[in-house]
């Protein structure tokens, strides 16, 4: 089986690369399934922030047309039944921040799976592309549910329909992404961000994606009372107390992530 995608840690950090570079990293079956792998593999307790990034010139083209179109591939209802349905719910689900370092074009199902991160860091080069309506799909991989809470109703549905290719400083400017850096910079200061947030609490950090995660659907009223019941159990955590200790002791913290 070829190494569609990468998988490594150091320390606490797992980093994933999409390895398809001369296909501009769109995915494929084998690819989408290797990728469900390793973000299975970056669920491990170890493991307390995972870098996504991607290998060549491009982060992600989205779907390989190529295999979309082939009659004998896995047809359209299992590439986002199997592929990218299960890779979003896995991306959220992931009781840790998930950096996502787009070093160039995201577009399609690619951009959708960057903006579905918890940190979204671009080079200044790179591009992000809601491309499906130019060959007449739908967007996917939960973009008609991130996008509009990103960047607003209206910007939205144009970016969709028209298929603007849009640079990554205009997409900050948007509020879609976090930071756009210098492309030379770019794996330092995202690497940077992973490894950070590796070392903070992230118990503390889980329990505040989850609630991300719950405030699209709730109420104010129900939030609320979901914040009190999750800052009960952020404040069990070792973190909590090792975190005021540190601050009352005028000392560094020395986070264990539970
Ligand atoms: O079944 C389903 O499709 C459902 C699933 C949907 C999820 C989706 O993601 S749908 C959207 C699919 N993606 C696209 O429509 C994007 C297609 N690609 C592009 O629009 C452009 O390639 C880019 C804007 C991404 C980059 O443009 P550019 O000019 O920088 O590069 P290029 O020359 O177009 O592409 C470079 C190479 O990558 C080229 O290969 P070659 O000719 O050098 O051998 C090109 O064919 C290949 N490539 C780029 N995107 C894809 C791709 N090959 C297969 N599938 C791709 N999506």
């Amino acid at each position: 089986m070829s190494e569609l995608i990468k998988y490594s840690s150091t320390n606490a950090v797992a980093e994933i690369v999409l390895n398809r570079p001369d296909k501009f990293n769109s995915f494929n079956r084998e690819m989408a399934l290797q990728m469900q792998q390793a973000l299975d593999q970056a669920s491990d307790k170890s493991i307390r922030a995972v870098f996504i990034t991607g290998e060549g010139k491009a982060f992600c083209a989205g779907q390989d047309l190529t295999e979309a179109m082939d009659p004998s591939g896995p047809g359209i209802k299992k590439i986002v039944e199997e592929h990218y349905n299960p890779i979003i719910k896995k991306i959220r689900a992931l009781e840790k921040p998930v950096v996502c370092s787009v070093n160039g074009v995201a577009a399609g199902a690619g951009a959708n799976m960057a903006l579905a991160c918890d940190v979204v860091i671009a080079s200044a080069s790179s591009s992000f592309l809601q491309a499906f309506s130019k060959i007449g799909l739908i967007p996917d991989s939960g973009g008609t549910f991130i996008l509009p809470r990103l960047i607003g109703w209206n910007r939205a549905s144009a970016l969709m329909m028209l298929g603007d290719k849009i640079p990554a400083a205009e997409a900050l400017q948007m509020g879609m992404i976090y930071k756009v850096v210098p492309d030379e910079k770019l794996r330092e200061e995202a690497m940077n961000i992973a490894v950070l947030l590796s070392q903070m609490p992230t118990k503390g950090i889980a329990l505040t994606k989850k609630l991300l995660n719950e405030s699209f659907g709730n109420t104010l009223d129900k939030q609320l009372d979901r914040e009190r019941d999750l800052q009960v159990e952020a404040a069990s955590s070792h973190d909590y107390k090792e975190g005021v200790q540190a601050f009352l002791e005028k000392r560094k913290p020395l986070f264990k992530g539970e």
